[in-house]
Formats: C-alpha cells, sequence, structure tokens
C-alpha cells in the first residue's frame, strides 16, 4: 500500500471538486501515476491525455492532447473542469538530444502553454525536472543548490522549466511544484528514450535472453529510483502544505545510486548465468555529465520524503513482475 494513502484517503475527489488532467500519460511515469491518481481521487476525476491516438477499448478518460497546442489544452480544462494538471509530456535525454528542436518546443512551450492556463484557470500543477539539470561541474553528490550546468539539450530545457515554473510561483501566484527525478525504473512500461533507460532494459534482456549488451560502460553510477517511490514522492509533494516547502519546481529527490555492475550482481543473485557485454555509444556522455548521487535532504526536512526501495528490492520486484509478463508473451 502506498504511504500517500495515509493522508489521502482512497476515493474522496479532489479538493476543490475539479478534475485532474494528466499530460504524457501514456509514458514511463504516466501509466503508473494515472493509476495511482484514480486510487485516490476516483476514476472519473482524472483525465488522462497524450499525443497518440489509442485503440477504442481503451479511450475512456483519455484525450489526445498536444501540448504545444495551448488552444487543446484550454478547451479540456474549460469542457471537463479541470483543477489540476500533472504535467509529463515531454521528450527525455537520448531522443531530446536527436532532435534538440522538438525537444526544446515540447518541454519549454509545453510548459509555457499549462503555465500561462494554469495562470488563467488558477490551476495547480506539477511539472517534473530531472537530474539531467546537473552538469559536468557538479560534485558527485549533487547539492540542492549548486550552479546548473547541463549539456544536453533536456537538461537545458529541465533548467528553464524550473526556472520558468518558479517565475510563475511568484510573479502570479501559481502553485507549481515539481521533482528532480532520478533514473526510473518500472515494469509496467518501458522508458521513453533517456539515458537512464539501460537500468529498466537489462531486466527485460536478463529475463527473455539471459543477456544483455550495455551502452554505458560498467563502473557508470547514477542516481536511480523505483517508479513506486517516485509516484509516492510525487503524490506526497503535491499534498503537502503550500507553507511547508521552501522550494517549488526543484526539488533534489533520491533514493539508491548504483553502477552496472553492482545492478549485473544484484540481478545474478536471482539469475546466476546473466551475462553482459558493453557496446558504449552517445548516451554514456549524457550519463558521465550527470552525478552518481543527489543530496535531498530539504524534500526530508520540508515534506517527509523518505525511499523505500533499495537495489536488491527493485530487482526482486522488476524480476518477479516481468518473468510471468515476458514469459506469456514469448
Ligand atoms: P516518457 O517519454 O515515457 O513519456 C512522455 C510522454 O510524452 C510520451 O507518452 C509521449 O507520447 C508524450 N509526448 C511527447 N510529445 C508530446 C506532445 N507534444 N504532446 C503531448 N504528449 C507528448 O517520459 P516519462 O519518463 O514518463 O517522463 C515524464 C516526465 O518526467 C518528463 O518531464 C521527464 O523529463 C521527467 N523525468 C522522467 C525520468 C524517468 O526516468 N522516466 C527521470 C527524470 C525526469
Ligand atoms: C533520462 O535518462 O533522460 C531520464 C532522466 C534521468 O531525466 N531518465
Amino acid at each position: 500500500m502506498f504511504k500517500y494513502l495515509v493522508y489521502l484517503p482512497p476515493h474522496m475527489g479532489t479538493e476543490d471538486g475539479r478534475r485532474i488532467l494528466v499530460t504524457g500519460a501514456l509514458g514511463q511515469i504516466g501509466t503508473e501515476l494515472v493509476i495511482a491518481l484514480r486510487e485516490c481521487f476516483g476514476n472519473e476525476n482524472v483525465i488522462s491525455s497524450d499525443i497518440t491516438e489509442i485503440e477504442p477499448e481503451n479511450q475512456s478518460l483519455y484525450l489526445v492532447c498536444d501540448v504545444t497546442n495551448k488552444a487543446a489544452i484550454s478547451s479540456i480544462i474549460e469542457e471537463y473542469n479541470i483543477g489540476q494538471i500533472y504535467h509529463l509530456a515531454a521528450l527525455l535525454s537520448a531522443t531530446g538530444e536527436n532532435n534538440p528542436e522538438l525537444c526544446y518546443n515540447v518541454n519549454m512551450n509545453g510548459l509555457l502553454n499549462v503555465l500561462e492556463l494554469a495562470k488563467e484557470y488558477n490551476l495547480r500543477v506539477f511539472a517534473p525536472s530531472s537530474i539531467a539539470v546537473f552538469g559536468p561541474d557538479t560534485p558527485s553528490i549533487a547539492p540542492q543548490t549548486y550552479p546548473l550546468n547541463p549539456t544536453t539539450m533536456y537538461g537545458v530545457t529541465k533548467v528553464a522549466g524550473e526556472l520558468l515554473s518558479d517565475y510563475y510561483h511568484s510573479v502570479h501566484g501559481v502553485d507549481v511544484r515539481g521533482l528532480r527525478y532520478p533514473g526510473l525504473i518500472s515494469w509496467k512500461m518501458l522508458p521513453g528514450g533517456g539515458t537512464t533507460d539501460y537500468a529498466v532494459e537489462i531486466y527485460y534482456d536478463a529475463i527473455r535472453k539471459g543477456k544483455y549488451t550495455c551502452f554505458v560502460n560498467s563502473e557508470t553510477k547514477l542516481p536511480m529510483m523505483y517508479i513506486g517511490d517516485a509516484i509516492r514522492a510525487t503524490l506526497e509533494l503535491m499534498a503537502a502544505p503550500l507553507g511547508s516547502l521552501s522550494l517549488h519546481s526543484n526539488y533534489n529527490l533520491g533514493a539508491m545510486c548504483f553502477t552496472v555492475n553492482e545492478l549485473v550482481n544484484s540481478i545474478r543473485r536471482i539469475i546466476p548465468n546473466f551475462e553482459i557485454d558493453y557496446e558504449i555509444d552517445h548516451r554514456q556522455k549524457y550519463a558521465d555529465s550527470w552525478p552518481d548521487s543527489i543530496d535531498d535532504t530539504t524534500a526530508r526536512l520540508d515534506w517527509g520524503w523518505e525511499p523505500e526501495f533499495d537495489l536488491e528490492a527493485t530487482t526482486e520486484i522488476m524480476i518477479e513482475n516481468l518473468k510471468p509478463k515476458l514469459l506469456n508473451s514469448m
């Protein structure tokens, strides 16, 4: 059971009776966040949206919405009486570096549209950031406050997104909150084109083939988190009283950090014959520009953040859930 339910009883509806819109809801986080939000606030109160058309049988409370189209978001807000947006639509680091212009357009103009509409319709907003805000000059344990000099377009949009969100909070009073998520590990949906994707793909290939070819080297160490912790952190931050927050859009959020080698060893405890080899590509450079670990003291002090899943627990959950899913589909 998620801890946030302690102070968010299920199916209570939202505080102001207006609905929640999730953008980018078909992605790695959205897939699980929509389920959790519906558990908390009731199915009918959570509208999921993304840029893709989906099968008719899955269309209930799903809308196609391109976040670069402000009028499209606006008409959903009006028609469905929206009071909060969890704004997940984005291009991640690897996809973003393949198409930096599109990355800038979706990540910046999408957020600007959401914040402008939040000002107009008095909406609360969750707008996630990332460990990708940090650059190669950051110490290996990234402090909460440090000069942000990212070297990817994705990182540039995340830094600018934090600043833009803080601007809308301080100048227009918009209640916008965000977390610097680490790389997220989940089994319901594959990640959508990031650098930390190896930490998910490895479990899929360990189960399907007993072998994984990794695109970053064995000593690559990054901050990571199991999706259950990330979803709970999101809901806990959004439930925290505004007055308790010393930051808004840029909370460092940590859980665990490990090298690829350590990840391989944790998988070998369950799949002893698991093999790994390496074909390093451009994503090594992005990984090397990010910190090994992240100091999340401010999140712990302000709203009581505490992670639950370590590497061993994550590996157990991943293999336990992926095994039936993958082996049944082979
Ligand atoms: P994802 O790539 O899995 O999902 C993003 C979704 O956005 C996709 O379903 C995609 O179709 C959609 N999208 C793309 N362009 C769109 C547009 N123009 N309009 C509407 N939808 C569009 O990403 P995710 O992992 O779910 O990430 C969600 C948020 O969390 C992003 O802001 C990301 O930067 C942040 N984040 C994720 C991670 C992670 O490891 N997953 C880590 C740090 C931060
Ligand atoms: C990526 O690798 O791009 C994301 C992130 C850490 O923001 N998973």
